[in-house]
C-alpha cells in the first residue's frame, strides 16, 4: 500500500483543487500527530462543503463582519482567541501571530477534550512561536453546560470580555453570551447555532479570516475609540447573515441559470 506521504507527492501544484487538498492534508496530519480529534475530519468536510457555496473566496459581507469584529477586539478589555484541534493543525503560524500582534491571549479549549491533546496543541503552538497558552489549566467551569468545553481558565475564557471562536458549537456560543460576553465566531455555516447565536459571526473559511484580521488590525489599530465603536454598532448579526443566504442563493441561481456549474469543478 502506499504511504499517506507518497499520496501527497502525487498532487500536483497544477492541480485546481491544490490549495482546498492541502489544506485537508494539514487536517490528516493533525490528526496523526494527536492534535485534531477524529471529528475535526468531519466538521472540515462540512466546512468545505459550504466554502463551495459562497465561491471559496472572502465575500463582501465576511469582510464586513471581520471588520467589526478587530473593531470589538481592540476595544475589548479581556480578548481571548479560544483554540481547537481544528483550528491548530490548519493555522498556527497566523493564529501566534495575530495573537501576539494584538496582545490577545490563546487558550485551547476542545469539545472532545482529553488532557493529552490539550498537551499537544499547547506544544504545538509554542513551536509555532506562542509564548504563554492557556488551558492546561482549566480552574473555572462555565455554568450549565455539560461539555468539556465548559473547563476554562479564570485567567482567560472565563473572565473574558470578548471571546473570538473559531468553529464553535452553538450551546457554548449561547451560553457566553449569556454570561454577558461578546463572541465572535468563525463559521462557514451560515444557518448554524452558533452562527444565530453570536455577537459577529464571520461566515468565511478560517485560514481567511485570521490573516484578514492581522491585516484589518494594522490598518485599525490607529483608529479612535468612536470610530472603533461605531464599526461596532452599527453591526446587525442577523441582518449580515441574511445578506449571506441571499448572496449564496443568487449565487446559486445564476450558476444554474448560465449552466455556469460544468466549468466549476
Ligand atoms: O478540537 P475539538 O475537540 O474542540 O473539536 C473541534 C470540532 C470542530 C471537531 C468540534 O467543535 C465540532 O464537532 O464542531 P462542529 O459541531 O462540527 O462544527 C464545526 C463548524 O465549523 C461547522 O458548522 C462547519 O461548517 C464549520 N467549519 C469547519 N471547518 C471550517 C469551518 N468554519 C470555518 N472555517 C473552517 N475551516
Amino acid at each position: 500500500m502506499l504511504s499517506r506521504e507518497h499520496l501527497v507527492c502525487k498532487i500536483p501544484v497544477t492541480h485546481p483543487r491544490y490549495a482546498s487538498l492541502m489544506t485537508r492534508e494539514r487536517i490528516v496530519e493533525g490528526v496523526e500527530k494527536g492534535i485534531t480529534s477524529l471529528n475535526g475530519m468531519i466538521a472540515q468536510g462540512r466546512g468545505e462543503a459550504f466554502d463551495y457555496l459562497i465561491g471559496e473566496r472572502t465575500i463582501d459581507d465576511a469582510m464586513y463582519a471581520t471588520r467589526a469584529a478587530v473593531a470589538l477586539l481592540i476595544l475589548a478589555e479581556r480578548p481571548v482567541i479560544s483554540v481547537n484541534g481544528n483550528t491548530a493543525a490548519l493555522m498556527p503560524e497566523d493564529m501566534v501571530k495575530f495573537s501576539r500582534k494584538a496582545g490577545i491571549p490563546l487558550e485551547v479549549n476542545l469539545f472532545y477534550r482529553t488532557e493529552k491533546r490539550v498537551r499537544k496543541i499547547i506544544g504545538h503552538l509554542e513551536e509555532h512561536g506562542a509564548v504563554e497558552v492557556l488551558g492546561a489549566e482549566h480552574n473555572c467551569m462555565i455554568p450549565c453546560l455539560d461539555h468539556e468545553r465548559a473547563k476554562t481558565s479564570s485567567k482567560g475564557i472565563f473572565s473574558a470580555d470578548v471571546v473570538l471562536v473559531p468553529l464553535e458549537d452553538g450551546d457554548r456560543c449561547e451560553t457566553l453570551v449569556k454570561m454577558g460576553k461578546k463572541v465572535i465566531c468563525v463559521d462557514l455555516n451560515p444557518i448554524s447555532r452558533t452562527s444565530r447565536m453570536a455577537t459577529i459571526s464571520i461566515v468565511d473559511n478560517v485560514v481567511r479570516v485570521i490573516p484578514n484580521m492581522s491585516n484589518l488590525y494594522d490598518e485599525m489599530c490607529g483608529l479612535s475609540r468612536p470610530e472603533l465603536e461605531k464599526l461596532v454598532e452599527s453591526f446587525d448579526n442577523q441582518d449580515n447573515l441574511k445578506k449571506t443566504l441571499l448572496y449564496i442563493g443568487k449565487r446559486m441561481n445564476e450558476l444554474n441559470i448560465e449552466g455556469n456549474f460544468m466549468d466549476y469543478s
